[in-house]
């Protein structure tokens, strides 16, 4: 088998967004795309000669072909050793666990996520460290730089490796090591959680959950740990079977994409319990019987009862969440004397506090929640920690939701998201406000008078690393705000994100409709922002 070095050309447009690589699968499928990128990536690297890369995806259309190139690649580099999940898969979090567990140099993840996949739809490919984590700022920005002076790459001329069969294979010089997908991942979780006690309850016949993989990456990790270690009978996990497409559906955990859960969970005769992640796995979306959990309120709650569960008994050591995300969180910290962190979208961002030992638990309001048992967040974590929570405590999603709203008080939030707007009208948008922003402290508007604006900039106590840019803020001086910020993960197009929060502590008034408790604040937003005349919209496209 040898070795060939071959020339490339760079493409201008491999700069990774809030969560690595995302474009349409046609773009990766262009002569040496994926290859100058993957160089790219070992070339801002140190120190990897014979050292350990994982390597895995989410099974998306293309996810076996980029695998092939990928260990070939690793091996033509000088890489001792790759794990490789069975199949090409591996979820996200659980690429995180095998990185930490095999103390890996780091780790190579196939996910466009939430997106669609398919010939005509989106791949991804981001690197994680050592650590388990996404690759800091400084990472991916060495990574674009070399991708733009490539010009050549290395791949091992070698026959593809048999994925499905657990295997130990050579190429080259270098180990390949097909393993299962889930045993890491599953025996984490059991170190985490009172598997018995949540077996009680899901084996007691009167307590019912489904859960909707969505047809993406979870299908076999949640039939593994519900159906086989903690006994729900089967058929709890619906969709369960990873598709290339995911069915057709849009693998994202939120009202609108997982219809079908939602039919279900608001019906008649609703289950207790329900969950669904999405294409990577990375994320959650909880429901009781015929009511939803906002993830900010999921996080709050979560900290707030952490220590009924095993693994956090002793406490937190801090709370960090996403700008964007609610202030739910930082109510608990406070309650705990503990500190909340507010970081920049993408969880890259949690990486050196949880480090640190800063922070334990982690969460964004895009259906991302997670811990310091690995760097990524991890949609069926959050499903364990609920289950644990419901097991303890014996009250129904509804109960404990509302009775945590009676002790904090409500934080009403909703995000709208603006889908597929000309990239030229939605950078109008954001460059607009953020010209206004220094008039706006002192403005008012109706009952809400401006107490800051800015545009949110964050430097990482630890490394005193600094990220600009990340969001507009408008803070009013009863506590509400309205953001905005354009996605980083999208492949056409621009998506407008409109983040509305409003903090009710009267809990007579905590049953209100969320749209309508926070119709003024939503009008208000498109009027500073003149959404619907810029983005030429009358409505967003997903509202949760
Ligand atoms: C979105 C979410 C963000 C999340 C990111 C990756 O980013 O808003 O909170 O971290 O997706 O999640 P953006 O830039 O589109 O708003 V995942 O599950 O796509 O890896
Ligand atoms: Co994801």
């Amino acid at each position: 088998m040898s070795i060939q070095t071959v020339s490339t050309q760079p493409y201008s447009d491999q700069k990774p967004g809030t969560s690595g690589l995302r474009k349409k699968v046609k773009v990766f499928q262009q002569s040496n795309y994926l290859e100058n990128f993957v160089q790219s990536i070992f070339d801002s690297l140190e120190g990897y000669q014979n050292e350990t890369l994982v390597v895995g995806g989410d099974g998306r259309y293309y996810n076996r072909q980029a695998i092939q190139i990928i260990l070939k690649m690793a091996a033509a580099n000088g890489f001792g050793r790759v794990l490789v999940g069975q199949g090409g898969i591996l979820s996200t979090p659980a690429a995180s666990c095998v990185i930490r567990k095999n103390s890996a140099f780091g780790g190579i993840i196939l996910s466009a996520s939430h997106n669609p996949g398919g010939p005509d739809e989106d791949f991804g490919i981001k690197y994680n460290t050592g650590n388990g984590g996404p690759a800091p700022e400084g990472v991916t920005d060495a990574i674009y730089a070399r991708s733009q002076t490539i010009t050549e790459y290395k791949i091992l001329d070698a026959a593809d490796i048999d994925l499905d069969r657990i295997a130990t294979h050579s190429l080259g010089h270098t180990t390949v090591e097909v393993i299962d997908s889930v045993t890491d991942y599953g025996a984490l979780m059991e170190t985490l959680f009172d598997f018995s006690q949540i077996k009680q309850l899901l084996s007691s016949g009167n307590f019912r959950f489904c859960m909707d993989s969505l047809h993406a990456v979870t299908g076999p990790y949640a039939k593994a740990l519900f159906e086989r270690r903690l006994n729900a009978p089967a058929g709890t996990v619906v969709n369960g079977e990873p598709l290339e497409d995911f069915g057709g559906g849009h693998p994202d955990p939120n009202l609108v994409y997982a219809h079908d859960l939602v039919e279900v969970m608001f019906g008649d005769n609703a289950p207790d319990f329900g969950a669904a992640s999405d294409g990577d796995g990375d994320r959650n979306m909880v429901l009781g019987s015929n009511f939803f959990v906002t993830p900010s309120d999921s996080l709050a709650i979560l900290a707030a009862n952490a220590t009924l569960v095993p693994g956090y008994r002793n406490g937190l050591a801090g709370i960090a969440r996403s700008m964007p995300t609610s202030q739910a969180p930082d109510r608990v910290a406070e309650k705990l004397g503990i500190d909340c962190f507010e970081t920049p979208t993408g969880w890259k961002f949690f990486g050196n506090l949880l480090d640190a030992g800063k922070a334990t638990l982690c969460g964004e309001e895009s259906f991302g929640t997670g811990s310091n048992h690995i760097r990524e967040k991890d949609g069926l974590w959050a499903v364990l920690f609920w289950l644990n929570i419901l097991a303890v405590k014996g009250q129904s999603v509804e109960d404990i939701v509302k009775e945590h709203w009676s002790t904090y008080g409500r934080n009403y939030y909703s995000r709208h998201d603006y889908e597929g707007v000309e990239s030229d009208r939605a950078n109008t948008l954001i460059s607009n406000l953020r010209g206004a922003l220094s008039t706006m402290p002192g403005q008012t508007f109706g009952p809400y008078t401006v107490d800051y604006a800015d545009d949110f900039a964050y430097t990482d106590p630890v490394d005193g690393s600094v990220a600009k840019n990340q969001g507009v803020r408008i803070g009013f001086t009863d506590g509400s705000r309205i953001v905005y910020r354009l996605s980083g993960t999208g492949t056409s197009g621009a998506t407008l994100r409109l983040y509305v929060e409003r903090y009710e502590p009267d809990a007579t008034k905590h049953n209100q409709d969320t749209q309508e408790a926070l119709a003024n604040l939503i009008a208000l937003a498109d009027e500073l922002a003149q959404i619907k005349t810029l983005t030429g919209r009358d409505q967003p496209t997903v509202i949760t």
